[in-house]
């Protein structure tokens, strides 16, 4: 089993988002957000772990495989699609998702890289989110 962590550190939004791993399987990621407007965010794994200029330093979405942006379940998607999560009224989004793309280890790990949590949905390319 391997696990890591990222931490959210905003202004406002903060969270910890764990992710767990067995052997080839899937990639369990857990945790909570706070901080967020109700609704639905773009929730995504970014290619480079620099936070230091929110969003604009992380990178496009994880791209491994030099497919097009899309929903999780789709086909054809960033390997860092995990499409949205929703916060409640009290600006909470609890994370609960299985993803078979965001291995913690070998050439495609997610490790390093960052976890990023959009202010407005992720429309699919349909708006201006990511
Ligand atoms: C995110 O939610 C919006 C609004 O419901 C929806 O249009 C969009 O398809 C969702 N994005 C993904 C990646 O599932
Ligand atoms: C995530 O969802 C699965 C399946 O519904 C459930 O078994 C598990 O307890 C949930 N984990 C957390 C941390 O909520
Ligand atoms: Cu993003
Ligand atoms: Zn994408």
């Amino acid at each position: 089993m391997v696990k890591a962590v990222a931490v959210l550190a905003g202004p406002d939004v903060k969270g910890t988002i764990f992710f767990s791993q067995e052997g080839d399987g899937p990639t369990t990621v857990t945790g909570s957000v706070s901080g967020l407007k109700p609704g639905l965010h773009g929730f995504h794994v970014h290619a480079l772990g620099d936070t230091t200029n929110g969003c604009m330093s992380t990178g496009p979405h994880f791209n491994p495989a030099g497919k097009e942006h899309g929903a999780p379940e789709d086909e054809n998607r960033h390997a860092g699609d995990l499409g949205n999560v929703t916060a409640g009224e009290d600006g909470v989004a609890n994370v609960n998702i299985t993803d078979c793309q965001i291995p913690l280890t070998g050439p495609d790990s997610i490790i390093g890289r960052a976890v990023v949590v959009h202010g407005d949905p992720d429309d699919l390319g349909k708006g201006n989110a990511l």
